[in-house]
């Protein structure tokens, strides 16, 4: 029997398209990005509507990075540009395109009042926005993007913080601070699909971006992470530069003991969001430790790591560097680097007690 959506393959477009619609959100009328925060936020006294803008601003730009990133093998936007970044890395040109859309897009926005990307080493200011923006945007314009020669999935991930004081602009120190301190956060995934998947301190929600009618629709309400996983995901080729107790750690993930679902399965795309979104939906862990010539780690604190952190904490996880909370981590660079261990709540906890030899 042709299952309904195939069906539909004779049926006009709007049929099809109404037909999708109807079935991936479970015969509900669809709720869209803007009306969905229209409503959370009519239940809060005074708020102003722009955290709303500010999210659709960042839904605007996946939109169109998604559309950058469809058709990257048939225009010239793959590989390198010949340069390389504040953190030492190779920049591939649609690091460059993503990192120049949420410049223009947030600059246009006129929300914000400074900005800062991975891929620049330092903020950039917009006085003539200030007073009236009493936002500041961080953000790793394209997660994984090793990944964008090989159609392999890729993310953006986004930090916002206030700046309430009114005597003066915001310098480039302000835009380092605690992952406390956040008012929302999250990030855009690229992959089969484009989702957007935020928090602004109430939960966790993920949207779908319809293609059809381009507009992102509730497709993950409340998220809730499992306590426990039965996946990990590693860099495993870094092995031999792990302390001995993340190597026990990872080695005891490895051990047969079906009481405890053991063995785990790994996965790994290369791309952060990616592997954090598997967790956040199904459990389990995510680990960049500390190394030991590199006990810093690698991935960045103020827009990959506190981020993603959040949004986890928020579904009901944990986000820990081994021996602390993620977003206790005092700031004190914008490219700060920090070890990442983040996912179900049992499993950082166990990877903790590895870390910190105390099993
Ligand atoms: P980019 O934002 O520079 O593409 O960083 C990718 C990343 O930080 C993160 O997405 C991955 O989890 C991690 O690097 C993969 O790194 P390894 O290749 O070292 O495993």
């Amino acid at each position: 029997m042709l299952h309904p959506l195939n069906e539909g393959i004779n049926r006009s477009l709007p049929t099809l398209l109404k037909t999708v619609i109807l079935t991936t959100t479970m015969g509900q009328f669809p709720l869209t990005l803007s009306r969905f925060i229209a409503q959370e936020q009519a239940t809060h006294a005074g708020a102003t509507g722009e955290l709303a803008r500010l999210l659709a601003q960042v839904g605007l730009v996946g939109k169109l990075i998604a559309q950058d990133l469809r058709c990257a093998g048939l225009i010239d936007i793959l590989g390198t540009t010949g340069g390389i970044n504040v953190q030492g890395e190779t920049v591939k040109k649609l690091d460059e395109i993503a990192n120049e859309t949420f410049l223009k897009a947030f600059h246009e926005s006129g929300l914000v009042c400074a900005v800062a990307s991975e891929e620049m080493e330092n903020p950039v200011l917009f006085p003539e926005r200030w007073p009236q923006a009493q936002y500041m945007l961080l953000f790793d314009p394209l997660d994984g993007s090793s990944n964008t020669d090989c159609n392999m999935p890729l993310g953006a991930i986004f930090s916002l913080v206030k700046f309430e004081r009114e005597d003066r602009m915001p310098t480039d120190d302000d835009l380092v601070h605690k992952g406390t301190e956040q008012v929302a956060a999250g990030y855009l995934l690229f992959g089969s699909s484009t989702m957007l998947v935020y928090t602004v301190g109430q939960g966790v929600h993920g949207f779908t971006l319809e293609p059809g009618i381009g507009e992102y629709l509730l497709s993950h309400k409340q998220i809730r992470i499992p306590a426990r996983g039965k996946v990990y995901s590693v860099n495993e080729g870094n092995n031999h530069k792990w302390t001995a107790g993340t190597k026990k750690y990872v080695d005891d993930l490895k051990n047969t003991d079906k009481a405890r679902g053991k063995p785990y399965s790994v996965r790994y795309s290369g791309c952060l969001v990616a592997d954090v979104h598997r967790i956040l939906l199904g459990g389990g862990i995510y680990l960049y430790p500390g190394e030991l010539d590199k006990p810093e780690g690698k991935l960045r604190l103020l827009y990959e790591a506190n981020p993603l952190a959040w949004v986890v904490e928020q579904a009901g996880g944990k986000a820990s560097t081994g021996t602390m909370r993620i977003l206790d981590v005092e700031a004190k660079r914008l490219h700060q680097r920090v070890p990442l261990i983040i996912g179900s709540a049992d499993d950082v906890r166990d990877a903790e007690e590895f870390i910190q030899s105390r099993r």
